[in-house]
C-alpha cells in the first residue's frame, strides 16, 4: 500500500483542520529537524563547513520524507546558554535559503522576531517558537508576516526549567495556556488555520507531566488546532529505559509518538525521519487492515 492511498488516522474530530501550511493532516506529517548549531555538525570537536552541512543533512531528511525542515540556530536543551542575535542570523540565513530555494516547506525554530522576520524573508514558510510567541514584538511580527505559527508550551526558561517543574493538573494548565496563546494570535489578525499546538515535551516538565501529556493529547483536540509532538531523543526516555545517551532513544522517540499520534497528534518534530516514516506506515497500515 502505498503512503498516499492510507486512509485518515486522524478524521474523527470534526473541528480539526484539514491542512496546516499547505499540508494534509489526514496523514502524519514528519517535521525534520535541522539544527544549525555548531556542536550539531562537528569533527572531533572541530567546526566544519557548518551551513553546507546543515544543509545537506536537511536534503537528506527531506530524501528520507520530512515535509518540514525545522531549521534553528539557537539550543532549547535543558541548560543552553542563549546565542546572540547576530550569529542565530548567520547560523540560520544560509540554511534556510538554500533548503526553501531547492523547493522544500521551512520552519524557523526561533524566539526572536527579528529572526522570524529575516528567516521569512529567506523563504521559510512557517514560524515555530518554543515561547508561543510571547518574546518581545513576536506576535507582531507573526502577525505581520502572515505565516502559520507552532504555539509551544514551556514553563520557565532553557537554562533552568528541569530543576523544579509543578503543576497542579498539567495537561488542563497547558491547554489552557495554549488556548490563551493562540486566542492572542487570532486576535492580531492571524487565521485559525495558521495555528498549530505543541504541549512541548521536556520543557519544564518531569518524567510523570511529560508521560500524562502524552497520553491525554486527545483533551488538547478540543482546542480545534492541529497537534504537534517532539519527543524526539528527549532525556525523559533514558528515565524509563536506563541512561541511554540521546542517539540511543530512537525506538522511545517512535513509541512517545505512536502514542500521541494514537491520541489525534498529526505532526512529529523528529532527527530520525526514515524510522519515523517507517513506523507511522505500519502503523497506519495495521489500523486500516481489514
Ligand atoms: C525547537 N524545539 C525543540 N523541541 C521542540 C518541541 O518539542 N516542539 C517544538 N515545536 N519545537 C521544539
Amino acid at each position: 500500500m502505498s503512503n498516499s492511498a492510507v486512509p485518515s488516522t486522524v478524521a474523527s474530530n470534526p473541528a480539526m483542520p484539514g491542512a496546516f501550511a499547505g499540508l494534509p493532516l489526514d496523514r502524519p506529517q514528519i517535521m525534520g529537524i535541522v539544527n544549525a548549531t555548531p556542536d550539531s555538525f562537528s569533527d572531533g570537536g572541530q567546526f566544519f563547513g557548518s551551513s553546507a552541512a546543515a544543509i545537506e543533512h536537511g536534503l537528506e531528511l527531506a530524501e528520507q520524507g520530512a515535509s518540514i525542515l525545522d531549521v534553528g540556530g539557537e539550543s532549547t536543551r535543558p541548560g543552553a546558554e542563549p546565542v546572540s542575535l547576530k550569529e542565530e542570523l548567520a547560523r540560520v540565513l544560509p540554511v534556510v535559503e538554500a533548503l526553501a530555494r531547492a523547493g522544500h516547506c521551512v520552519s524557523i525554530d526561533t524566539r526572536h522576531a527579528e529572526v522570524m522576520r529575516q528567516a521569512v524573508a529567506a523563504g521559510a514558510g512557517i514560524i515555530n517558537d518554543v515561547t508561543a510567541l510571547q518574546g518581545p514584538g513576536s506576535l507582531e511580527a507573526a502577525a505581520e508576516l502572515q505565516r502559520p505559527v507552532i504555539l509551544m508550551h514551556m514553563q520557565g526558561e532553557p537554562q533552568t526549567m528541569q530543576q523544579a517543574p509543578r503543576y497542579t493538573d498539567v495537561v488542563a494548565e497547558v491547554a489552557a495556556f495554549l488556548k490563551a496563546r493562540a486566542q492572542a494570535c487570532l486576535s492580531v489578525g492571524l487565521a485559525a488555520d495558521q495555528i498549530c499546538l505543541d504541549v512541548g515535551i521536556g520543557f519544564g516538565k518531569t518524567l510523570a507531566h511529560n508521560l500524562s501529556l502524552l497520553k491525554h493529547t486527545s483533551q488538547l483536540l478540543t482546542l480545534g488546532y492541529p497537534l504537534l509532538v517532539g519527543a524526539s531523543r528527549k532525556s525523559f526516555i533514558s528515565k524509563i529505559d536506563r541512561d541511554l545517551p540521546a542517539d540511543q532513544r530512537e525506538a522511545g522517540t517512535l513509541a512517545a509518538h505512536l502514542a500521541a499520534m494514537q491520541a489525534g497528534a498529526q505532526i512529529f518534530r523528529v532527527h530520525d525521519v526514515a524510522a519515523a516514516r517507517q513506523g507511522f506506515a505500519v502503523w497506519q497500515a495495521v489500523q486500516y487492515a481489514d
